[in-house]
């Protein structure tokens, strides 16, 4: 390889970078690495004193000397009753440069309406410890209390706390009551209530039995458990058409047990057919049970016109005078009898019977 250009190295690799002299080091070294007089680095010191000075005005601070956390058996993280005292006692430390702060003033407080400590405010014992009784709000749900010492590193503490229900005292109407749907048909929407401690909150856990009152249709399940939003059943109204009653029960709450109404509608009229021809109706007699509607219904007779006319007792409201294929007549017979009708433009050449058992 030697001796042969071989790239733009070969020109360098035989190159030697000229040595620095041995005054150029001597000098970079006593730059690099030659104390400083001790008495210029104090002079130094103090202009960088002097000038942070200059900019506050002050000293700069220093960290408060006091300090509050969570015990080590803390209390943190309890759950309890809503409108009761926690189980346990919740605790903080107060220390002084890492000491025992004996005789701190720890003030302690609660969020939410109900809620409560315990003492309020106390002092730390000879191991810096404070503690109170927190007794939760009336709300279910995450909860929050704090201690504070004026001044202290770490001030205010949070503890955190679940509320959960106390026991059901009351069955309270939710939503379902009051609608209306045809008889022998399902109400739109559930039947509900909740089970409520004495704060309203709901219980979860509570079975409702729950029975048809009025009416004879049926409810589905017969029994349900609720949940914090309450619990429900699924109503089938009877074949009477108007009030009908239902209700939810739990033994021993207050508004057990819970009336639901409704309103059961009548179911839409059987329909019977009649086509109305040119010069005949077909089929000219018909015979139905009270409460049938017939319908007429004008087929291919064009631009003729022809009509249905009561004509005997007991009558029927007749109808306009029509024209034109697809025009249609309804009328619904209640009351039994035979009912009989022409063609107010055709007369004798165009009649029918409508019989009503
Ligand atoms: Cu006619």
């Amino acid at each position: 390889m030697r001796g042969y250009p071989s790239g733009d190295d070969s020109g360098e690799s035989g190159r030697t970078r000229s040595p620095i002299s041995s005054t150029e080091e001597s000098i970079m070294a006593s730059l690099t690495i030659a104390p400083r007089p001790i008495g210029w680095m104090v002079a130094l010191f103090a202009v960088q004193l002097a000038c942070s000075g200059s900019d506050s005005g002050t000293s700069p601070p220093t960290p408060p000397a006091v300090t509050i956390a969570k015990a080590p058996v803390s209390g943190d993280n309890q759950s309890g009753t809503v409108g009761q005292a926690l189980p346990n006692a919740i605790r903080v430390l107060v220390a002084r440069s890492g000491q025992p702060e004996v005789g701190a003033t720890v003030t302690w407080s609660a969020s939410g309406t109900g809620a409560s400590v315990n003492p309020v405010s106390g002092i730390t014992d000879a191991s810096g410890l404070a503690s109170t009784i927190w007794t939760l709000p009336q709300a279910v749900g995450a909860r929050t209390a704090t201690a504070t010492v004026s001044g202290a590193g770490g001030s205010p503490v949070s503890f955190s706390a679940t509320a959960l229900p106390g026991p059901a005292t009351e069955l309270v109407l939710r939503s379902g009551n009051a609608q209306s749907a045809e008889v022998g048909t399902v109400l739109p929407l559930p039947l509900k209530v909740r089970a409520e401690d004495q704060f309203g909150n709901g219980v979860g856990g509570v079975v409702v039995a729950w029975q048809i009152t009025t009416g004879g249709g049926s409810v589905s399940p017969l029994s349900s458990t609720t949940d914090t939003s309450g619990a429900s059943t699924a109503w089938t109204l009877g074949s009477g058409v108007g009030a009908q009653a239902a209700q939810g029960a739990v033994g021993g709450l207050m508004g057990s047990p819970v009336g639901f109404t409704a309103t059961g509608t009548p179911p839409p009229p059987v329909t019977v057919d009649v086509s109305v021809g040119n010069n005949f109706f077909s089929p000219s007699g018909v015979t139905i049970a009270a409460g049938t509607r017939v319908r007429w219904t004008w087929t291919a007779t064009g631009a003729i016109p022809h009509s249905v006319e009561s004509t005997g007792v007991p009558s029927f409201t007749s109808s306009a005078i029509l024209t034109g294929n697809g025009s249609i007549y309804t009328f619904t017979f209640n009351a039994p009898g035979v009912y009989t009708y022409d063609c107010a433009v055709h007369g004798v050449l165009m009649t029918g019977t409508v019989t009503v058992n």
